[in-house]
């Protein structure tokens, strides 16, 4: 295969220069937090801090640092106005709000709580633009983000992005510091016989999730007619990443735990851009009536269920539902 690198790649896909430039700083921003996810435990970035996020969870040494190092990054970019941040309350305003400016919704290190056991994590990102002077127009519509993607850092370390029409993922060249594209045209398979969900929390299911794993765990004996494995690694990155190479369904439903909350994954920085690259490679997405990437986000922070993977599953789940 060719070797073509992110940024010649950007150069012929992403639109607007400005646009590259901003990937460019976003991929900079991951190639740097891999290597303090590298050295988290030589560094003393283990354990947990004293602080508090803006959902009550203790963050991680990590999730600060990985914070402070897309600010960093990103703030370069003149067009990029403002930044939505899993750790962050309020939104940070980098520029002053003007028509197309971009606006960068991110989770800068997602599933932080594998650190301590050498399990992947990753980082989450969706770029949008603002619609007017506006400051209120700041949240985005998940018809018009412009591109997400997101980070894994893994064995190797990973890119991988959509600009809405296919999902193209890259592997960090440690020799040359660089993104190189290693997975063109990554696709979700249409079926699934692998389902992600916590388990733990069955008791609190309604009963179209109740049904819908029971009957997978029936296997092939059962309505579905064929045998499911189970995954859950508690990084949502890494779940999306396995259903992006070999297929499955990933569910993080709205509970009677949860209800009150909304949910636990946030709508602008893990649901949304998950569902853009999920469903650019031709898989599904919903909160169980529609469409994630339909759902309105009226606040920074708003949770959502998530129910995403494999086109099938999620037509049989919506099916459910209504
Ligand atoms: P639980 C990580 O904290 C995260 O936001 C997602 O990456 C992951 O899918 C989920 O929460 C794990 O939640 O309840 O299994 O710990």
């Amino acid at each position: 295969m060719q070797r073509i690198t992110l940024t010649e790649y950007l150069a012929r896909n992403a639109g607007e220069a400005a646009l590259a430039d901003l990937i460019e700083c976003i991929a900079s921003a991951c190639w740097s937090i891999s290597n303090l996810v590298n050295v988290s435990a030589l560094a003393g970035h283990q354990g947990s801090t004293d602080e508090i996020n803006p959902h009550g969870e203790v963050q991680k040494p990590l999730d600060i640092l990985a914070d402070e190092v897309f600010v960093r990054s990103c703030s370069a970019n003149a067009n990029l106005s403002a930044l939505i941040s899993e750790e962050v309350e309020e939104i940070t305003w980098v520029n002053p709000a003007q028509t197309g400016a971009y606006v960068l919704a991110y989770d800068p290190l997602d599933g932080s709580s594998n650190l301590d056991v050498d399990l992947s994590v990753g980082s989450i990102f969706a770029v949008s633009k603002l619609r007017s002077d506006s400051a209120e127009d700041v949240l985005p519509n998940g018809r018009n983000l412009l591109c997400s993607g997101y980070a894994i850092y893994g064995p190797s370390t990973m890119l991988v992005l959509t600009f809405g029409d296919q999902v193209d993922g890259f592997t960090l060249d440690d020799s040359t510091d660089s993104f190189v594209l290693t997975h063109p045209n990554m696709k979700v398979p249409q079926q699934a016989c692998e389902f992600a969900i916590n388990v733990s929390r069955q008791r609190h299911w309604d009963e179209t999730i109740q049904s819908y794993v029971s009957d997978c765990l029936k296997g092939a004996v059962g309505p579905r007619q064929k045998a499911f494995n189970m995954r859950w690694t508690a990084s949502m990155v890494a779940d999306v990443h396995r259903i992006l190479i070999r297929g499955g369904v990933f569910l993080y439903p709205i509970d009677a735990e949860n209800a009150a909350a909304g949910g636990k994954l946030r709508l602008l920085y893990e649901a949304m851009p998950m569902a853009m690259i999920v469903e650019a490679g031709g898989g599904g997405a919903t909160d169980g009536r529609i469409p994630l990437i339909d759902v309105v986000a009226t606040t920074p922070h708003q949770r959502t269920s998530v129910i995403l993977g494999a086109r099938e599953e999620i037509d049989l789940i919506r099916a459910a539902y209504s």
